[in-house]
């Protein structure tokens, strides 16, 4: 890049500024922050449209201004930060992730894109670098999908996979609408949802997986995304006297959801679906009193393969054990009723910006391997609409995420914003197709 509107023709060697970015996740993870009995450390619940989820955007949009981007908001929620490019009229380069985050998170799945963005803006700012297209920064509204049931939800209407009115229209546990919270917070934008393709799009994310660790790699190329099933499953017993009622005369729905929660396991031991991974992450009984047979259960069931076809499969067998689930009861008249909460398939990201990551990796010294994301994010809605690739920054303690122990080290997020950085100043100065 060059001093001033002159662009020129090589990326600089651009570096970042990594205490700043390691400060700006810190302050944005002070918002939401709860201790957690499980760890004892400080996690993250700044679950969307909450409001915490409205402080930690308020303190983006701030930043965003600070950084001189034009601020924009869409009909989902969805935060843009815009920054003017040479040639203002080719489409812009645009990076991002998300800033909501699952109930027990850390401090760097999602804010790490965004924030590692506007990183990349603050030292493009302070050397007076003017890309030869225009830069994006965006954060998505309901990546997680944990409050109101489908992930990447923001994305994925932006992308058109999902409507605005469907997503208007889901609900969480209290019942709030997704239309009206969005608007309770002040984030329900005028900016149309539907996205003009950008010229590519780059997601930097922790791996929230052990590959990176275990590879001892500070950076990974994202090669896609596994497909994604959600579904929710409520089981329909009869409540009972716990001491006086016969076991065969019992529809124990408690009883039900074990058999469930065993079922999916099974399926994952079988091996008939591949590397199907399966997760009930939320079960309940009700009345939930010691001495009465569950009359109602509910199960999430959370399904995870790298391949569609074993998806299916997996869909489809699970889907003809709750409808036998009933006659194999000890009683006649237990209840099952499924809803489909997320579905996505497996993804490819684009060969051509996985090399421009890996080749940006490569010229900062720093060796990858290609991996693809056991987590959905973004970038898989992203990939319907525009060439999309990922940076992986390497997590420690096996990698974990969704849990307040989440970590990456402060050289680790600099190493992957600067990929970052770079992969986008090779692309702004790409000329159309
Ligand atoms: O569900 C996921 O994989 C992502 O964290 N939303
Ligand atoms: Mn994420
Ligand atoms: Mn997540």
């Amino acid at each position: 890049m060059a001093q001033g509107t002159a662009t020129a023709s090589e990326p600089a060697h651009l570096t970042i500024n990594g205490e700043r970015l390691w400060a700006a996740l810190m302050e944005l993870a002070r918002i939401g922050a709860y201790d957690d009995p499980a760890t004892g450390l400080a996690g993250v619940n700044r679950q969307s449209l909450t409001g915490e989820d409205a402080e930690g955007r308020r303190l983006l949009v701030r930043w965003m201004e600070e950084a001189g981007l034009q601020v924009s908001v869409d009909e989902m929620g969805t935060i843009f930060g815009r920054r003017e490019g040479a040639a203002a009229g080719l489409a812009p380069v645009m990076a991002g992730s998300h800033v909501d985050s699952v109930g027990t998170a850390g401090a760097f799945d999602g804010c790490l894109g965004v924030l590692g963005a506007l990183e990349v803006v603050r030292s493009l700012n302070e050397r007076g670098i003017v890309t030869r297209r225009p830069l994006v920064i965006a954060a998505f509204t309901e990546e997680e999908g944990v409050r109101f049931g489908t992930d990447m939800l923001g994305s994925a209407v932006a992308a058109g996979r999902l409507t605005l009115e469907y997503a208007y229209d889901l609900v969480d546990a209290a019942g709030l609408r997704f239309g009206d919270e969005l608007e309770r917070i002040g984030f329900k934008g005028e900016r149309p949802v539907r996205l003009d393709p950008p010229h590519a799009y780059v997601e930097c994310h922790i791996e929230q997986g052990p590959v990176l660790l275990h590879e001892d790699l500070a950076i990974g190329v994202v090669t896609g995304v596994q497909a994604i099933s959600w579904q929710r499953i409520t089981v329909q017993g009869r409540a009972a006297h716990a001491g006086t009622t016969p076991t065969d005369l019992r529809v124990d729905a408690g009883l039900a959801a074990a058999q469930i929660v065993l079922k999916v396991r099974e399926m994952v031991d079988s091996g008939r679906y591949g590397r199907l991974r399966a997760t009930v992450g939320l079960i309940t009984t009700s009345p939930g009193l010691p001495s009465v047979v569950p009359d109602r259960a509910e199960l999430t069931v959370d399904l995870r393969n790298p391949d569609d076809a074993h998806m299916a499969a997996a869909e489809r067998d699970l889907a003809a054990f709750l409808d036998a689930l009933p006659e194999s009861q000890p009683a006649p008249g237990l209840g099952i009723d499924t809803q489909r909460m997320a579905k996505t398939h497996q993804v490819p990201f684009d060969e051509r910006i996985q090399d421009e990551i890996a080749a940006a990796a490569a010229d900062l010294g720093f060796d990858t391997i290609r991996l693809m994301s056991g987590a959905g994010h973004d970038a898989q809605e992203m990939a319907a609409i525009t060439p999309t690739a990922m940076v992986f920054v390497r997590g420690q303690y096996d990698g974990i995420s969704h849990n307040p122990r989440e970590y990456s080290t402060p050289e680790d997020c600099t190493a992957g914003i600067t990929v970052l950085a770079h992969t986008l100043l090779r692309l702004t100065e790409e000329e159309d197709d």
